[in-house]
């Protein structure tokens, strides 16, 4: 066997991982690596050209296809730009793998030009990281990160490279199967576990199963087998923003997004059960609101990947550390082979029905102004036939996304949940494009987010990729001035959005096709023009400026005390909700 040099060897690791595509920047400290890709031209570089997009477009790559991301930066300020990526993807359970060159191991530590202390800096922000200074061991070290991205609960995983490392030889052959000495996560639960959450929720009177993003990263299976649960056991579904797809909204039986912005139907449906069923989510605060009124007389069944999410915020009493899809296939198995009926949840479904006919997301119409609910709805209207991929920045616009546009299937909905990180949508649509060529890719954006990235309109004109943005213009940082004007009687410090770039002049600057839709009665054709363009487009679609997302929780506040559109002046639904239950 042959030596070769580390950069050499990095590539080839790649390769042997099936790698297609690196997102990436480079920089002194990764030449050697650039120039492996340089000759090997077997995997697909893309230069963005900001490192925190090389990060989102990774994870709307990884979201949208189920493979990993991979990002290739450089040292020092290379990596730290990587940073606001690579803990969105630990929050939102992403799998991605980052190398970052590093400057040559004898100038560690000694304040070098570009170094900066990456694994130190990324330490809480990874699964897990490497600095790498032994070149034989390079090989082993990216097919382990991959295994480690990938496995058990997803997540980021940075590889730190000193330059001389990429220089220096050693021998290469690709590994067989990875045995970590510690990490072995769990991915099937045992028998009993499975066969009691079937008994507690064939005795359940009032069962909600609560569905997140773990579900989608388990695998398509996964969606199906959610479908089959559902069908056997009659229980409504709802599920977190990270799940959104995993169980089709056009069905009966979901009761859209819970949590802060999440429907009437499925707060208080989730605050009266008796039983609650999490697969693939994590009781986190969006979710929960004031935890000590949370669901209050229900038994909880937590099924997750990650032993260290069961417990940690709310108290559980029958906690199953498996992979979603595993679990579901165990309980559907379990609960046919048992030839459970279906339980009689008629009493249930009754109230559900009462508290669906309140219709939380109706909203004020005008024929003046474009309402951003009815633009959503528009650009539903117009595109779901084509199962689009939907990315979105965050604000209002990504809570109105959620609500309004209705998602069938898993990996079509990409957005930052748990960091809430502006910036993400238009690389995280760009990554999406990537991975799926003949897609339709639409970035939901709010005209103060797409600024923070929006350098990358560059980057689809050079790939040629036809990602459209749909600027839901309210000339505001809306949820930020939703929140003063709810909680800071409407001081809007530094809230409005002045100095607004022309964005139809912007787009062509970049070689995009830009349109601005102003007026309600343009709007079904403003969206057909955008979508008849084969190529990027941007529409700026001027919305009421200070139209109000809801229903909405307050911060802190327990799933019945949330606002609704219809007594938006008058205070909370605290009263008709206990009326109701
Ligand atoms: C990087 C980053 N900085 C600040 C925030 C806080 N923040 C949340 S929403 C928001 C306003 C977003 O405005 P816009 O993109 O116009 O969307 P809108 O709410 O108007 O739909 C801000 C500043 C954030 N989420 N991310």
């Amino acid at each position: 066997m042959t030596e070769k040099s580390g950069a050499d060897i990095l590539v080839e690791a790649l390769c042997d991982l099936g790698v297609e595509v690196i997102f990436g920047y480079p920089g002194g400290a990764v030449l050697p690596i650039y120039d492996a890709l340089f000759r090997s031209k077997r995997i697909r570089h893309i230069l963005v050209r900001h490192e925190q997009a090389a990060t989102h477009a990774a994870e709307g790559y990884a979201r949208s296809t189920g493979r990993p991301g991979v990002v290739l930066v450089t040292s020092g300020p290379g990596a730290t730009n990587a940073v606001t990526g690579i803990t969105d993807a630990l929050l939102d359970s992403i799998p991605m793998v980052v190398i970052t060159g590093q400057v040559p191991t004898t100038l560690i530590g000694s304040d070098a030009f570009q170094e900066a202390d990456t694994v130190g800096i990324t330490r809480h922000c990874t699964k897990h990281n490497y600095l790498v200074k032994d070149p034989a061991l390079l090989g082993s070290v990216i097919h382990e990160a991959f295994h480690i991205a990938t496995s058990g609960r997803p997540g980021p995983v940075v590889v730190d490279v000193p330059k001389d490392v990429q220089v220096a030889t050693a021998k290469y052959s690709k590994p067989g199967p990875i045995q970590h000495k510690t990490y072995r996560p769990a991915v099937k639960a045992d028998r009993s576990e499975i066969e009691q959450v079937v008994d507690m929720l064939a005795a359940a009177e009032r069962p909600i199963l609560y569905t997140g993003g773990g579900i989608i990263n388990s695998g398509p299976g996964a969606s199906q087998l959610l479908r089959e649960l559902a069908r056997i056991t009659g229980a409504p579904v709802t599920s977190t923003l990270m799940g959104l797809g995993c169980f089709p909204a056009s069905s009966p039986q979901f009761l859209g997004m819970l949590g802060m912005h999440g429907t009437y139907e499925a707060n208080m449906a989730m605050n009266q059960a008796d039983l609650i069923v999490a697969i693939g989510a994590r009781f986190d605060d969006r979710v929960t609101g004031r935890l000590d009124s949370f669901s209050p007389n229900s038994r909880k069944v937590h099924i997750d990947v990650d032993r260290s999410s069961i417990n940690k915020t709310v108290r559980i009493d029958l906690g199953v550390v498996a992979d979603a899809g595993h679990a579901m296939e165990d309980m559907v198995r379990i609960w046919k082979a048992r030839q459970h009926p279906k339980p009689d949840t008629g009493e249930w479904w009754r109230r559900i029905e009462g508290w669906r006919a309140v219709q939380c997301l109706n909203f004020p119409n005008d024929n003046e102004v474009i309402m951003p609910q009815r633009a959503i709805r528009a650009l539903w209207e117009a595109t779901h036939a084509r199962d689009p991929i939907i990315t979105t920045e965050v604000g209002q616009h990504q809570m109105w996304a959620a609500q309004h546009f209705g998602f069938e299937k898993p990996n079509k909905w990409l957005t930052s949940g748990g960091l809430g990180t502006m910036g993400y949508g238009l690389p995280a649509a760009i990554g999406a494009q990537l991975g799926n060529p003949n897609a339709l890719v639409i970035d939901i954006a709010g005209e103060a987010s797409i600024q923070m990235n929006i350098q990358e309109l560059a980057t689809a004109t050079q790939y040629r990729l036809p990602v459209k943005v749909f600027i839901l213009n309210n000339e505001y940082m809306g949820m930020v001035r939703q929140w003063q004007e709810l909680t800071y009687e409407s001081r809007y410090a530094e809230s409005y959005s002045d100095s607004l770039p022309d964005f139809v002049k912007l787009s062509e600057a970049y070689g995009w096709k830009g349109i601005r839709i102003e007026h309600p009665d343009a709007l079904e054709a403003g969206i057909a023009e955008m979508l008849a363009h084969d190529g990027p487009v941007m529409v700026d679609c001027m919305v009421a400026k200070l139209a109000n997302c809801f229903p909405m929780i307050p911060s802190g506040a327990a799933h019945t005390d949330m606002i609704l559109q219809a007594n938006e002046v008058s205070g909370t639904m605290d009263d008709e909700a206990k009326a109701l239950v």
